[in-house]
């Protein structure tokens, strides 16, 4: 566990002091991953989803210089509407600490913070990964190295259809990052119900979900963190041909640009957004309301196995 100087929203340190149910939120999808205006609409409902199943949202981002770990109504507005808004990965909290900086925290940023701040459970849309071409531009995603070390549970929709799917299992699995489907044996691509690989266990219901980090914690074997895939039902994912049309062409156009670095996951989803007249952001929306509400319920049934 890292220490962070963090500043709690007021709901979030009642419910922490309490041990009631708290889920940890990204804002990076906020600042980044969704366009504005909906991103603001959208940030808000994913902590409503959280509160209809139960439990307490503590949405993480830096605002000027101070990270907070349960961002109130107006600092979310300002993560969701500035412009400049930094997008931090775990090695530029310090420094955008030190120079007052706003900032949207990534998975890795969040989940370090979350940990430290003692929330287990964290809800977002799609995990960081291996992106295509990594071979040659070593572009790999710090969500995995830094849930190889924060004992933390992710819900996600497996990774993003952009990123290369299989190379990020392997390297999930060398890290030691346990991954399991909910009510699934295959890998959710995100956009996509299937991302074309298995999974060697399916979980069932959030109470198994909370036996399974129980009993990380029994068997000392919670250094790292848990990954849960939930995928989107298949009459609500994207449709693959799109999908595969509009990726291809989104590739092309971050080769033409010469997009690299943290600007790429933006730049490919702000594509996929526009090239697809909205439907990638409906199916977006809905990936992260459906992992809000399950990671919620983990929470939920965690807690009341602690109590
Ligand atoms: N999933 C989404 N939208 C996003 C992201 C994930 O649905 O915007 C963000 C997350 O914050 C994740 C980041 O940590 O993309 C990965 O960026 P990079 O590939 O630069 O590590
Ligand atoms: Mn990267």
């Amino acid at each position: 566990m890292t220490d962070f100087h963090i500043r709690y929203g007021s709901e979030v340190a009642d419910a922490l002091r309490d041990g009631r149910p708290v889920v940890a939120l990204e804002s990076t999808i906020v600042s980044h991953g969704l366009p504005r205006p909906d991103n603001l609409r959208v940030a808000r409902e994913i902590e409503q989803a959280v509160r209809d199943a139960g439990a307490v949202p503590a949405t993480i981002g830096m605002v000027g210089g101070r990270l907070v770990v349960g961002l109130d109504d107006a600092e979310l507005t300002r993560l969701a509407t500035v412009d400049g808004v930094a997008k931090l990965s775990v090695r530029d909290l310090a420094v955008a600490a030190a120079t007052g900086a706003d900032g949207a925290t990534t998975v890795a940023a969040t989940s370090a913070v979350a940990d430290a701040a003692g929330i287990g459970v964290f809800a977002t849309g799609g995990l960081g990964g291996v992106h295509r071409e990594a071979a040659q531009t070593f572009d790999e995603s710090a969500d995995l190295v830094t849930l190889a070390r924060t004992p933390i549970a992710v819900v996600c929709a497996g990774v993003k259809s952009i990123l290369d799917v299989g190379a990020t299992l392997e390297r999930l699995e060398t890290l030691g990052v346990g991954v399991v489907g909910f009510r699934t044996r295959r890998f959710p691509g995100f956009f996509i119900t299937d991302g074309g690989f298995d999974l060697d266990w399916s979980l069932d219901s959030p109470e198994q979900v909370a036996d399974v980090l129980v009993a990380r914690e029994q068997h000392g074997a919670h250094h790292g963190g848990l990954i849960v895939a939930n995928p989107l039902p298949t009459d609500e994912q994207l449709d693959p041909e799109l999908h595969d049309r509009t990726l291809a062409d989104g590739l092309a156009l971050l080769e033409r640009d010469g997009v690299t670095g943290k600007a790429v996951t933006p730049y490919l989803l702000a594509y996929f957004h526009s090239a697809t007249e909205g439907a990638s952001l409906a199916v977006n929306v809905r990936i992260i309301l459906r992992n809000a509400d399950l990671a919620a319920r983990i929470a939920v049934a965690a807690a009341a196995r602690r109590a």
